[in-house]
């Protein structure tokens, strides 16, 4: 499953693949997100495995999106958090229900607690076993575009997020980790985790806005994620990049065009992958080698999406396709990617 030497692997593999895999204790097996839906109670009890209630586009079967070491994995459980971490990696994710009802005394409101609260949670993990890098944040939600509480969901998760980096005396400018944050059909706060003991480089878009600074338009607090993270690990660089959207500047562009919307996300993509080359030189970072999650607002667009991507790499890629809700309404999709690391084939 896991061949010697790849401290790092992906593969998007259909679930009960998986859980085969998970009978046997799944050896080799760091983390990963399973996506279905409707969604299932749990994917295999004790495996740091999120079961997020999101549509896999084009499949015949849930797929789930697996991250392999070769290093000798331990498994533990903080405050809801299911890890694995070997010397170098670690993998986490949780599921928190939001408190329903009425906003807390204190004024905030329920997602904007959940998500300080597993954050803060997440972190105080990190501190105690050391990592002291987190190379991505992955977040879904329900109803992320809806207000409540006079507020868009998603700029409750902004507050609630970057309250507790602060509490941690972490920064919320410049070095920060890569993200992404998305609408499921679930009905909890979903978050999943990579982290590792070394020194990342956040990495920003010369053709954007860094997100840490957009203006107060976008909401009372900033989003704090960075546009890719890149780190050298035993020697190999590898790179996360952050959901990226129809977005110039600050503005979004191409409302209400697919196509056009998807073209200019991946020359985003292609900037972020420029940057990543010019700060790592020597680790020629190419669009053909990444992996591919593309979270897509309407499935009725998926042929639209795939025919420009495949259209924009001209090789064939490894790419996963979802249906989400995107953080700004007029988005109409939001494609990340990985690269640097093994991707088993299918
Ligand atoms: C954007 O560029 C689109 O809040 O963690 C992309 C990636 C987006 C991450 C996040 C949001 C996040 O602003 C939205």
């Amino acid at each position: 499953m896991t061949p010697p030497g790849d401290l790092l692997r992906l593969g998007y593999l259909p679930a009960s693949r998986v859980v085969l895999q998970a009978s046997d204790g799944a050896p080799g097996l760091l983390g990963g997100l399973c996506f279905f839906h409707p969604a299932v109670a749990d994917v295999p009890a004790g495996l740091p495995l999120l079961s997020v209630d999101m549509t896999a586009l084009g499949a015949a079967e849930s797929i789930c999106e697996v991250w392999y070491s070769h290093e000798g994995l331990t498994p533990g459980q903080y405050k809801g958090i299911r890890y694995r971490q070997g010397e170098t990696l670690l993998f986490g994710c949780l599921t928190c229900n939001e408190p329903a009802g009425v906003a807390p005394r204190d004024g905030r409101t329920p997602l904007q607690a959940a998500t300080q609260a597993a954050y803060e949670a997440i972190f105080e993990l990190l501190e105690s076993l050391g990592y002291n890098a987190i190379l991505r944040f992955w977040n879904y939600f329900p109803a992320i575009n809806t207000v409540s509480h006079h507020l868009e969901r998603y700029l409750q998760f902004n507050i609630g997020r970057q309250d507790a980096f602060l509490s941690h005396g972490r920064c919320v400018i410049g070095n920060v980790p890569a993200a992404c944050a998305l609408g499921g059909t679930g009905t909890a706060l979903q978050i999943a985790l990579l982290a590792a003991r070394a020194e990342p480089l956040a990495i920003e878009n010369p053709r954007q806005i860094s997100a840490y600074n957009y203006p107060d338009q976008y909401g009372p607090r900033s989003p704090t994620f960075a546009r890719a993270s890149l780190v050298k690990l035993h020697g190999r660089d590898l790179l996360f990049i952050s959901g990226t959207a129809s977005i110039v500047g600050h503005r979004t562009l191409h409302a209400g065009d697919v196509q056009a919307q998807t073209r200019e996300s991946l020359r985003n993509i292609a900037a972020v992958v420029a940057e990543a080359n010019r700060l790592a030189p020597g680790a020629g970072f190419e669009l053909r080698d990444l992996a591919y999650k593309v979270y897509i607002r309407y499935a009725s667009d998926l042929a639209s999406v795939r025919h420009e991507l495949m259209k924009f790499i001209g090789a064939p890629v490894s790419a996963l396709f979802l249906q989400a809700d995107v953080c700004r309404a007029d988005l109409l999709l939001e494609i990340e990617a990985s690269g640097g690391h093994a991707i088993s084939p299918g």
